[in-house]
């Protein structure tokens, strides 16, 4: 028996403009299918934020459709998923008790009462699912006002679910959640973690296996697991080791955990240096589709992006430290000194070392001046 553990992939993502849904298409059809090829799953889960966003765009829409329909007919493999603070749970809940005698469960609202999805073994798999929630969600639910926190919410879900558990059988959760003491990305929208919306990991103590979404760093507290994403969404992860999770469970009661790497279609990762450097880099570069963030040094370069995109066609952004004072610290109260004295020539001065890491040149300050002169003209004191 085989079960392949996976989250968060924001289909429909756009970041800094750019659709990432080519590479999403790659990820399903160019990895993920040839991995089931290989490994014949007997189901996969799919801990939510399937979408990025409530109204997904339909290319992403036609692409789940194609994933799910070509699972199932092709592959004949269950789909176990549930939704994330990112999909539109009512939108993706279309159909969902028809579905699930082509073995698709999508659990998108608190409902029914929590039977496991069943499969058969030596030591059978019940396999639990809860959509993504919140107190509000959980008050509705049980008619309850006393659920205050998400930890009170998954406290009383839990409670009612764990009267059903079978401890002959190897249990599983599928939750989209943040556990207290997660790492955070800066893809994961801030809202939804940290703070209030913690939840212990001693509340999932009933079961074996917690197959988590929510944090795109793969990353376990003991049985506590989040696959991660399969691809980066923000360059802050450009370090992150992204992957999917199998859980091989063979002879043995207990299953093997491995993290199988993904290929991307294109990698995300950020350059740094002087743009010499990095255009002087990029000439041996053997990955120069992929997605680039430079950290522009030194001067002040004029439009950057169209020189970088000459080499790094798929550059997404730029920061300068002419730009950001990284190497260069304002005399504040200097300046505040010259401008009451209407000495505006030096505060060109200031501006020009500040950006060109230079002095301004005799040009430079002839044309400033006729700058002031015009406006004088134009509105005279
Ligand atoms: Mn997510």
């Amino acid at each position: 028996m085989r079960i392949l553990h996976t989250s968060d992939w924001h289909l429909g993502k756009i970041i800094y403009g750019q659709s990432l849904i080519e590479d999403q298409r790659y990820f399903i059809n160019d990895f993920l299918f040839p991995l089931i090829d290989e490994y014949l799953p007997d189901a996969i889960i799919l801990s939510g934020d399937i979408f990025d966003r409530q109204i997904a765009p339909v290319e992403a829409i036609r692409l789940f459709d194609s994933f799910v329909t070509r699972l199932i007919k092709e592959h004949n493999t269950r789909l176990i998923a549930v939704t994330g603070n990112h999909d539109g749970a009512d939108r993706l809940g279309i159909g969902m008790q028809l579905l699930r005698s082509s073995e698709v469960y999508i659990t998108s609202r608190l409902e029914g009462d929590f039977a496991p999805v069943v499969l058969e073994g030596k030591r059978p798999i019940h396999i639990y699912s809860l959509p993504y929630l919140d107190p509000p969600a959980v008050r509705d639910y049980l008619g309850s006002d006393e659920i205050k926190s998400f930890e009170d919410a998954y406290k009383a879900v839990l409670n009612i679910m764990a009267e059903k558990i079978d401890k002959k059988a190897y249990n599983i959760l599928v939750a989209h959640l943040f556990v207290a003491g997660s790492v955070t990305s800066d893809s994961e929208s801030s809202l939804f973690v940290g703070g209030s919306g913690e939840v212990s990991p001693g509340v999932f103590k009933e079961f074996d296996y917690v197959a988590l979404g929510h944090l795109h760093r793969a990353q376990n507290h003991s049985n506590i697991c989040y696959s991660g994403s399969p691809l980066k969404y923000s360059f802050d992860e450009e370090n992150h080791k992204k992957s999917v999770t199998l859980l091989d469970f063979g002879e043995s009661p207990e299953p093997v955990i491995t993290q199988i790497p993904v290929k991307p279609l294109r990698d995300m990762r950020v350059v740094r240096g002087s743009i010499e450097e990095i255009v002087k880099k990029a000439e041996t570069d053997k990955n120069k589709d992929d997605y680039i963030f430079a950290r522009l040094e030194g001067p002040l370069v004029f439009e950057p992006m169209a020189k970088l995109r000459k080499v790094y066609p798929n550059i997404l952004g730029i920061t300068q430290t002419g730009l950001t004072g990284g190497e260069y610290s304002l005399d504040r109260s200097a300046l505040k000194e010259k401008f009451h004295q209407n000495n505006y020539l030096s505060i060109f001065e200031e501006f020009i070392k500040q950006i060109c890491f230079d002095k301004a040149t005799e040009s430079d300050v002839a044309l400033f001046n006729q700058a002031l002169e015009e406006l004088a003209r134009e509105d005279p004191q």
